[in-house]
């Protein structure tokens, strides 16, 4: 891995249905710090895709009355059709079912089975075909007759077959040692902790093949086998590189990840299974994995049965792809789960977007327009208000590249849209438009300052709301490919000469 490269994965999704929000929810995460490293200068790589192999999905396609593999390139296309709607801005969408996946699979399987890690015996169990996961008795109940898990809720059911097994049980010691070692491999914290305590609790080895179905990739030499499905999918970030071709660009650029986003519900595959194979083939583990909350409608976590669940992609074609993406960024708080709701939505678009950032732009660009031939020269001369605003704005500004370099992005985005509400208190006060008779060099300084203000807030939202701010970016005549985030340090975007373009309402209202 290269020093200023970035290589960033969202979960492969499951395309045993429709994409929900908690799919979109952790694709535009991953996205927002894609964007953002890119405009820090970082060469970046951003995956996603679609997880295909398994009992689940061959159940899915069962369902369907298709093969397994036509009902996948049915359903990856819903999920590649989703990354556009969001404005994804992947590098590559990966499926499961590519060739150059599953030679990535195999080769890290004989590698494990080379290093003295895997041996065959019998798996006797639940499992849960909705999470593809073992449970052990202790995290099962019984409800309504039916035995489910704690964990997730899912319905679990008993398996005993022959099975290859996985030598968890002797990375426990190793894997404290990395948790330690790596302090930041897990965020947030309280994950952290919780991977920990469970790895102290005791690792059990794990089942990591299966005979009773055929939808997978099989096991060289044994064909009764096909691989378990979490060891196929976690290779999917080595297989987007072309490992095993180690001496590959994108391997040697990229490898290891610097950031896995997902869920929470499937971090114990992420942050100790993962590592835990990755050590025993003997390569280098992931930087970093940040688990997101889930997503709640009212207080219950999104569910089909529950019929509370909000189509990203009706979302998107009702209230624009930069409505939804600030949404979720901004009240879903990152870490925790976090409620969502049409009303929540539509009161987020009118006072952040529409009355706050959408106005500041609005007036500022509309004012220039009609009062200056959208034509500003500013003087050397700040007034106190000036002074202020500069001040108060690089004080926001000043701890923004680690906020998101830490996974906060609710400070980051309160920081900025507060830049955007004291500039808008600042026009209030200063009232250029009292000001054109009495003294034009004050006025067009309030107006350079109010542009320079939302170029900085337009540049610092873009990783978020794209779309919106390449407009403004455009009528400011800046080029996002040519600009970094060194103003970030307090400096100055625009020069002291300004010609702006006209700019149309960038948010509608919502009554
Ligand atoms: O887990 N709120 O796929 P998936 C927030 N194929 N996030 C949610 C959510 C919710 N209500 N529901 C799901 C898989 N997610 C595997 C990943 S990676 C090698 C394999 C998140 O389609 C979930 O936490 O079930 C995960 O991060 C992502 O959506 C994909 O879930």
């Amino acid at each position: 891995m290269k020093q200023d490269n970035f290589y960033i994965t969202t979960p492969i999704y499951y395309p045993s249905g429709q994409p929900h929000m908690g799919h979109a929810y952790s694709s535009i995460i991953a996205d927002v710090f894609a964007r953002f490293k890119r405009q820090d200068n970082y060469k970046v790589f951003f995956l996603t895709g679609t997880d295909e192999h398994g009992l689940k999905i061959q159940k899915s396609a069962e369902k369907a009355k298709l093969n397994p593999i036509d009902y996948c390139d049915q359903i990856s296309k819903v999920f590649i059709n989703l990354t556009k709607k969001l404005n994804l801005s992947n590098d590559d969408f990966i499926r499961t079912t590519e060739k150059r996946h599953n030679k990535s699979v195999i080769d890290l399987w004989n590698r494990l089975i080379k290093s003295g890690d895997i041996y065959l015996s019998k798996y006797k169990g639940w499992y849960s075909v909705s999470d593809e996961a073992y449970y052990n008795e202790d995290e099962i109940i019984e409800k309504d007759g039916k035995k489910i898990s704690t964990f997730s809720g899912s319905t679990v059911e008993w398996v005993e077959e022959e099975s290859f097994f996985f030598k968890l049980s002797a990375w426990q010691n190793k894997l404290l040692e990395f948790y330690k070692k790596n302090e930041k491999f897990i965020v947030p914290y309280s994950k952290r902790n919780e991977v920990i305590n469970f790895v102290k609790g005791g690792l059990k080895d794990l089942s990591v093949s299966r005979t009773s179905f055929s939808w997978g990739i099989r096991v060289p030499d044994n064909n009764k086998h096909v691989i378990y499905v979490w060891l196929d999918a976690l290779t999917n970030y080595l297989s987007a590189l072309n490992f095993p071709n180690i001496k590959d660009k994108l391997y040697e650029n990229f490898w290891p990840a610097s950031l896995h986003v997902i869920g929470k519900d499937i971090l114990r595959f992420h942050a100790i299974y993962w590592p835990a194979f990755l050590l025993a083939a003997k390569i280098e583990p992931p930087q970093r994995i940040f688990s997101h909350g889930w997503i709640l409608s009212g207080d219950e976590k999104m569910s089909k049965s529950k019929g509370n669940i909000l189509n990203p992609i009706e979302i998107v074609d009702t209230y624009g792809a930069d409505q939804l993406r600030y949404y979720l960024m901004k009240e879903v708080s990152h870490g925790s789960d976090g409620s969502i709701s049409l009303k929540n939505l539509e009161n987020c678009i009118n006072s952040d977007l529409a009355n706050n950032y959408g106005n500041l732009c609005q007036r500022v660009f509309s004012f220039i327009k009609n009062n200056c031939n959208n034509k500003i020269v500013k003087t050397e001369e700040t007034s106190n208000a000036d002074k202020k605003l500069i001040d108060e704005s690089n004080l926001l500004m000043k701890n923004l590249r680690n906020e998101m370099n830490n996974q906060n992005l609710n400070n980051y985005i309160k920081s900025i849209i507060n830049i955007s509400f004291l500039t808008n208190k600042y026009i209030n006060d200063e009232e250029p438009w009292k000001l054109k008779k009495i003294n034009i060099n004050k006025m067009n300084n309030i107006l350079h300052l109010s542009l320079e203000q939302i170029a900085r807030i337009s540049l610092l939202l873009n990783p978020i709301i794209p779309e919106t701010s390449n407009k403004v970016l455009l009528a400011l005549n800046i080029k996002l490919s040519q600009t970094n985030l060194s103003f970030l340090d307090g400096s100055e975007i625009l020069g002291k000469k300004v010609e702006i373009k006209n700019l149309d309402i960038l948010f509608k209202k919502i009554n």
